[in-house]
């Protein structure tokens, strides 16, 4: 097994990790800016480096910072968790350069899934099924591009190659729309991502976001576990997340399992991954791939009942995958409630110190949260402060007990979003299951 891992992160997930390190033996170097030395990671951690000033950019996405940290302390892996340099290839390649291990896929599979485009044509050659589009990077020709617009059927959306996770992208109607929509999309992703390239897809209006949790190891055994529904979300920022998807059939399961693995098996992936999917009128279309632990892998791991992040680190110090696809077996149902520091209802940040914090607990009920009474949330980075995870034998029960918890949780001293998952849950549309990506916003009265 790996000696020592330096943890690239902060928050619920820098603790995940250093628990799953714990359980395998693992020593721990926790990362810190200057505002995070009271982080609760850092307080348990067998080392700590202060790695720069509040700042992200000085901190957290500090290369140079971070590799010096590794060598100072004799590390012998780096995990960067979600977010910050979790999916940046420079930096998987600079961590190998320097003779650690990245903990997640090679730097080159990173990069070809940063590129949009190429991740598509990847999964395409493979037999997964993608949502019709352009295949290629948008041309300068208009009378070209407005062919592809009328193969493929207004609306369309142009995304930006580079894009991701809901940035550059710009839904057009009309061929007067469409040259305007492309050079304003191309500038945008230039500005933001350095690279210009855009494809077109079909706009499909109504659909759910599905995606798909697997595992690889690096003797090429791939195994697929299951899917989760993250419709619920605002501004592409997801609020409640489920697993499995409500209304997705034994056999729809086999067959994405299918193709998702060949397709990994073809690009030799390694590592944690999540194949993002709009899925609408019972048909799966691929957008994306994530390269990294998602922060909503605890639904995956309630119903498989296998440690993703303990996986992770067994596969990077090379071990086989001990279970195969016919292992797999979906138990229940279970429901996260990400819980943000936020105004319920201005969504604006809450930073501050907690001045009381009472986990919820009970059957079926898992907390992910860095939260003690007495810590102050920083204002500097992102908001969630804990996920509450609830399982139960089936979705109404998951539900059950999510809305116990959510009643019996207490935190004061800063607003949360609490009293919005509370209302989420009392909405009949929820409780059916199996609602669109805008049923929030809709609902909410910001569409
Ligand atoms: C789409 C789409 C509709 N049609 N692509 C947004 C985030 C990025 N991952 C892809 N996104 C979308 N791509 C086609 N062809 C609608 C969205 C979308 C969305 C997708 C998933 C979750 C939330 C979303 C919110 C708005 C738009």
């Amino acid at each position: 097994m790996i000696d020592k891992v330096l943890i690239a992160n902060r928050g619920e997930i820098a603790l995940r990790i250093l628990r799953a390190c714990r359980e395998l033996g693992i020593k721990t170097v926790a990362v810190h800016s200057t505002a995070d030395r009271n982080l609760k990671h850092v307080l348990l951690a067998d080392e700590t480096v202060c790695i720069g000033p509040p700042s992200s950019k000085d901190s957290y996405l500090n290369m140079p910072a971070l590799i010096a940290a590794a060598e100072v302390t004799d590390s012998v892996a780096i995990h960067p968790g979600y977010g910050f340099l979790s999916e940046n290839a420079d930096f998987a390649e600079r961590v190998e350069k320097s003779g650690f291990i990245f903990v997640g896929p090679k730097a080159e599979t990173i990069r070809i899934m940063g590129d949009k485009v190429s991740a598509i044509r990847a999964m395409k050659a493979a037999g997964v099924p993608c949502v019709p589009g352009s295949g290629d990077p948008l041309g300068d020709d208009p009378d070209e591009n407005r062919r592809i617009a009328h193969k493929i059927g207004y609306p369309v959306i142009i995304k930006a190659s580079g894009g991701g996770g809901g940035r550059g992208m710009r839904v057009v109607h009309s061929d007067a729309a469409l040259p305007t929509s492309i050079s304003v999309t191309k500038a945008e992703a230039l500005a933001a991502f350095s690279n210009d390239q855009v494809y077109m897809e079909k706009f499909l209006e109504r659909p759910r976001h599905v995606e798909f949790q697997v595992l690889a190891d690096t003797y090429g055994n791939v195994v697929v576990l299951g899917e989760r529904d993250c419709s619920l979300q605002r501004r592409h920022q997801k609020i409640v997340e489920e697993a499995p998807a409500p209304g997705i059939t034994p056999a729809m399961r086999t067959d994405m399992a299918d193709s998702i693995t060949k397709a990994l098996k073809a690009i030799g992936y390694r590592g944690a991954g999540t194949l993002e999917f709009l899925f609408e009128d019972g048909n799966f279309y691929f957008i994306e791939m994530n390269t990294r632990i998602q922060v909503e892998h605890p639904v995956t791991e309630l119903v498989t009942g296998i440690d993703l992040v303990k996986m992770q680190l067994r596969i990077a110090a090379g071990e086989p995958l001990p279970f195969t696809q016919a292992d797999i077996k979906i138990t229940g149902h279970a429901i996260e409630c990400r819980i943000n520091a936020e105004d319920p209802k201005t969504f604006m940040p809450s930073p501050g110190p907690v001045k009381l914090w009472h986990a919820p607990g009970g059957p079926g009920i898992r907390v992910d949260s860095h939260l003690y009474s007495g810590y102050a949330v920083p204002p500097h980075y992102d908001s969630l402060i804990a996920k509450i995870i609830a399982h139960g034998e089936d979705r109404d029960t998951a539900i059950a007990r999510m809305c116990n918890a959510l009643s019996e949780m207490v935190v004061e001293g800063i607003k949360t979003n609490a009293p919005l998952h509370q209302e989420i849950f009392g909405h009949a549309a929820f409780r059916q299951g199996g609602v669109d990506i805008h049923y929030l916003e809709r609902r909410l009265g910001l569409k």
